[in-house]
């Protein structure tokens, strides 16, 4: 066991979720040490305590994962429990802190973030709950990676992370687990497995689910091929690749084109979905259909009775805040609690404890319940396969029907995507000093009601969190949000969110970008975007 010196670094403060830098960047002789060291040092309760490792199969978490087991040894960590392989997808994770009763977690990844030697890398602690290390814990990190002067690590060979059973890393007892089969169990404990098992053996439902070469592969095919009796074909690019084959972990329409030509062909699968980088992201698709997250959420909230887990109904829902407002009216409709928290899964995690909430989600394509701690994409494609068997009803059906109970919440994202830092931060500095002058100004043609800087103000632990976003919400209905993404790894990245509701369903069938035009139009004139970021057009529209 050794003590080494080192020199702290000035950038180790996590973002949305967790610290997350280019590989290159991780690769800088001491950066992970120290940022791990952080955590340990934070942690008291690691020592002597249970910790659960895996990441996303990502470039770099090989080499990363045997770091953090020498270090969490050298720290004094009793236990070790490692996916095979160093695999564990988010929700899985979750799912085995809080099977197991560990202290916490590390997951190695990204996410949504481009793999391989070029791509990005990142380090998310989860606390005892299973859910992501809450603001004052990744704050508590940060001043820790700037007080370092030294970390404790342990000399040793590699361990062998492909077998099965227990092992040990000196002191420290290392337990190799299959990552999948606990999350796999509590899938089938929530779900109407039977009925959806049924309906695919009848030809009913045919279900496509695209792994993108990232974490979800093994997960999907121990479910929907060897738990529900799907054939081989009905999961694609399976096995975790470390750069992700090349492609771009982030399932929206942008990056699923393959899945949908699938979908496209005539006797082809009826069922799309996908998930991200780390398993908690999900995209569920019909033919020539998309359901926007904003939307699934909804749907979720109110047909959730249809499903086993939740057959006794909702306490309560949470959106983050620039998720649209979809669920808001399906929450009023059901007498219900709807909450509102900043981006990020974190602030979810005190209403889920507390018993507040059941449902909640992230326009981000994140959804997920009170069964973990985390969003679960493939918890979301299962409960959409329930629904779609009990309702014997296509996704895009589902869909429409529910815009014609409630209403359309019109919603699109556009994302600015490594546009200049100082720019970006002049944008939203500019637009923050006229906030207290907008309300009853017009943009687009259309009255502002009011405009802020969203905070936050957690009603079960009282902790705030200000600066979350800035809010345009216009008269009668329309809202534009604008902030700075805090997982990019490139310069800044700006979001604009852009959202409507339409209550007529003869303007159902109208583009998002064409019933958007006048918002979007509102916010050029209110924030100037092109100009700030140097662009015509956003890099990606969601
Ligand atoms: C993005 C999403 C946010 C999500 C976060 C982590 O954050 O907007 O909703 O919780 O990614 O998702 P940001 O700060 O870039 O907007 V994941 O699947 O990358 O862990
Ligand atoms: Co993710």
């Amino acid at each position: 066991m050794t003590t080494v010196a080192t020199t702290p670094f000035q950038d180790q403060r996590p973002g949305t979720s967790g610290l997350r830098k280019s590989v290159r960047h991780f690769q800088q002789p001491q950066y992970l040490e120290n940022f791990l060291q952080a955590i340990f040092s934070t942690v008291a309760a690691l020592k002597g305590g249970t910790l659960v490792v895996g990441g996303d199969g990502r470039f770099h978490n090989d080499v990363a994962i045997q770091t953090v087991l020498r270090m969490a040894a050298a720290n004094g960590v009793a236990k070790a429990v490692v996916g095979q392989g160093g695999l564990l997808s988010t929700p899985a994770m979750s799912c085995v802190i809080r099977k197991r009763g560990a202290t916490g977690g590390i997951v190695l990844s990204a996410s949504h973030n481009p793999g391989g030697p070029d791509g990005d890398f990142g380090i998310k602690f989860n606390a005892e709950n299973g859910g992501p290390a809450p603001e004052a814990m990744t704050e508590a990190f940060f001043r820790a990676s700037r007080a370092l002067s030294s970390y404790e690590i342990l000399e040793t060979d590699d361990i062998d992370l492909s077998r099965l059973g227990p092992t040990a890393l000196g002191d420290m007892a290392v337990e190799v687990i299959d990552p999948v089969a606990d999350h796999a169990d509590l899938m089938e404990s929530l779900f109407d497995f039977d009925l959806i098992k049924a309906r695919i053996a009848a030809g009913a439902i045919r279900p496509c689910f695209d792994a993108l070469h990232a974490v979800t592969g093994p997960y999907a095919e121990a479910l929907f091929i060897r738990r529900l009796g799907a054939d081989a074909a009905a999961v694609v690019n399976a096995v975790p690749l470390p750069d992700f084959g090349g492609g771009h972990p982030d399932p929206n329409a942008f990056y699923l084109r393959d899945l949908q030509d699938r979908l496209a062909a005539a006797d082809g699968p009826n069922f799309g979905a996908a998930s991200d980088g780390d398993g908690d992201r999900n995209m569920v698709l019909g033919p020539g259909f998309f359901v926007t997250p904003s939307d699934s959420l909804a749907v979720l909230a109110a047909n959730a009775t249809l499903v086993p887990a939740y057959a006794a109904g909702l306490k309560g829902v949470a959106r983050s805040m620039p998720t649209s407002q979809a669920v808001d009216r399906v929450a009023a409709a059901g007498g219900f609690p709807c909450y509102e928290t900043p981006t990020g899964w974190k602030f979810f995690g005190n209403l889920l404890d507390d018993g507040r909430i059941t449902i909640c989600g992230e326009e981000s394509a994140g959804t997920g319940s009170d069964h973990v701690r985390e969003k679960d994409g493939l918890w979301a494609v299962l409960f959409w396969l329930n629904l779609v068997a009990a309702r014997d009803l296509p996704v895009e059906a589902i869909v429409r029907e529910h815009w014609r109970r409630y209403g359309r919440d019109f919603y699109t994202r556009h994302d600015y995507e490594a546009i200049d830092a100082d720019r970006a931060e002049t944008l939203m500095a500019k637009l923050r000093a006229k906030l207290g002058s907008l309300a009853g100004t017009q943009a687009g043609g259309r009255r502002i009601a009011l405009a802020d800087d969203f905070a936050y103000h957690d009603p079960v632990d009282g902790s705030s969190a200000v600066g979350q976003g800035v809010r345009v919400i216009f008269e009668e209905a329309g809202r534009l949000v604008f902030r700075l993404s805090g997982t990019g790894t490139k310069g800044a990245t700006l979001r604009l969110y852009i959202e409507d509701f339409e209550p007529d369903p003869a303007r159902h069938d109208i583009d998002t970008q064409v019933r958007l035009a006048d918002l979007i139009a509102a916010a050029e004139e209110i924030a100037a975007v092109s100009h700030h970021c140097g662009r015509d057009a956003p890099s990606v529209i969601t």
